[in-house]
């Protein structure tokens, strides 16, 4: 199974991000987490950008707060999808979610919403699944539990207000 590569901005992202590895563990999938800046370390993220689809990624996952321009520094040096997670590090998340999702045309980032991070482990799980029966099975076997999940406390908020 190809890779899923984990990148945030900074250290401080990584509370925000912790639901996306905790995710990529739970479904199995590998994954590796770097911290890798599109202002900090602009050539890491070139390099790491080029490289990917040869290291065996198949997905980028890119969580970066303020100015957030890491998901889409590395959607411009590679055709693997790129899932941006805006990080809600200031004004709300408002800047990053603006700065990730607003891409010119041609450089796609399929862009979660602010700190969504199991969604962009989950989004990047179906791209995968795409090709993987077994992968796809693990992800309806979790749609499945949180479908129970919302059925139980519908019948347990009807019976506290029956
Ligand atoms: C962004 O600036 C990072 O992704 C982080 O969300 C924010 C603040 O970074 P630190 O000053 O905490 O390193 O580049």
């Amino acid at each position: 199974m190809r890779k899923v590569a984990v990148i945030m901005g900074s250290d401080s992202d990584l509370p925000t991000v912790t639901p996306c590895i905790e995710t990529l563990k739970r479904l199995g999938i590998p994954f590796a987490v770097r911290i890798i800046s599109a202002h900090r370390t602009p050539e890491v993220a070139r390099a790491f950008s080029v490289g990917a689809r040869k290291e065996g990624f198949g997905v980028l996952i890119a969580a970066a707060g303020k100015a957030a321009h890491l998901a889409g520094t590395l959607a411009a040096h590679t055709t693997l999808p790129v899932i941006g997670i805006p990080v809600g590090a200031s004004l709300g998340g408002m800047d990053a979610l603006l700065s990730t999702v607003q891409m010119p045309p041609g450089i796609p980032v399929a862009t979660v919403g602010i700190d969504a991070a199991q969604n962009a482990a989950l989004l990047a799980a179906q791209m995968l699944a795409i090709g993987d029966a077994v992968l796809c099975e693990k992800l309806d076997a979790m749609r499945a539990d949180m479908t129970a999940a919302a059925r139980r406390k519908d019948e347990a908020i009807q019976d506290q207000f029956e």
